[in-house]
């Protein structure tokens, strides 16, 4: 079933009231209504789908934060690109957002510092069995990619980031649907705990999708793409590790 994205963006009491709208117009026919308590059925299941993938992550109080929240994967792409950039603050760094988008952007940190932020106190689970507890600050996603504009053929976002994993060729990558694009904890971390994002743990930008597995939370982003289908990515699983180790691409927590 493909979830489109109208249903997405006028959400789930919306796609209830197209169903109820449907229904006026096209009248009595016996027909339409055992197609239409199909398509309850369907608008059923839909709704509490989109509504457990909607769910919130659980957010903690502030005494709850651990006292150190390690750093895994690449702690540095130390590139000397990434050097450069690191050396003035990340004063030019760019994130692009391209690919199937009506207004492509390149955002500077200084622009994704000045759109409405949202924090939260979230718990990062590690498929290696950690987990750490931390403060995350910066823009929704959603407030990007509006900003963007997805084209109606747009199913999944790509994100490119900047290093190259255990210093091998492959940079790292990885991407997630539009229900958690579009969910209200997805957003581009900008901060930790209060303080501009550490290089150790992203810097200058790094996804946070709170519903998912760490490996899922892209670090050093510096462009998103949006794409119809995986298949030409890389290796066509969706990310690095789906890619090289067979992780779940769906980490959903
Ligand atoms: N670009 C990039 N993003 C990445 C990784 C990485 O190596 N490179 N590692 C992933 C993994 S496995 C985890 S657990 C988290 C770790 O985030 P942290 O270093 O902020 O704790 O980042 C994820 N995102
Ligand atoms: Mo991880």
């Amino acid at each position: 079933m493909i979830l489109t994205r109208r249903a997405l963006f006028t959400g789930v009491a919306a796609s209830g009231a197209t169903l109820l709208a449907g229904c006026d117009r096209l009248g009595e026919s016996e027909a339409f209504r055992s197609i239409l308590f199909k398509g309850a059925d369907w608008n059923e299941w839909t709704q509490r789908a989109l509504t457990e993938r909607n769910a919130l992550a659980r957010e903690f109080r502030p005494d709850q934060m651990s006292p150190v929240f390690r750093t895994n994967g690449t702690r540095n792409p130390d590139t000397p690109s990434y050097n450069a950039q690191a050396a003035t603050g990340f004063a030019d760094w760019r994130v692009r957002i391209d690919g199937l988008v009506a207004r492509p952007q390149a955002l500077s940190i200084a622009q994704l510092s000045s759109m409405p932020q949202r924090a939260q106190i979230t718990r990062h689970d590690c498929v290696e069995g950690w987990s750490a507890i931390g403060k995350w600050q910066g823009p929704q996603l959603s407030t990007v990619l509006n900003a963007a504009g997805l084209s109606d053929r747009a199913r999944f976002l790509v994100f490119h980031c900047a290093d190259a994993y255990s210093g091998g060729t492959r940079p790292y990558y990885e991407s997630i649907d539009l229900v958690d694009a579009f969910h209200p904890q997805t957003i581009l971390a900008l901060g930790l705990n209060d303080e501009r994002l550490g290089i150790g743990h992203g810097a200058p930008v790094r996804l946070r999708v709170e519903r998912h597995l760490g490996y899922k939370h892209a670090k050093y982003v510096e462009r998103i793409e949006a794409v119809a289908s995986l298949a030409d990515i890389h290796g066509g699983k969706g990310g690095l590790w789906e890619d090289i180790a067979g992780y779940e691409w769906y980490a959903g927590i």
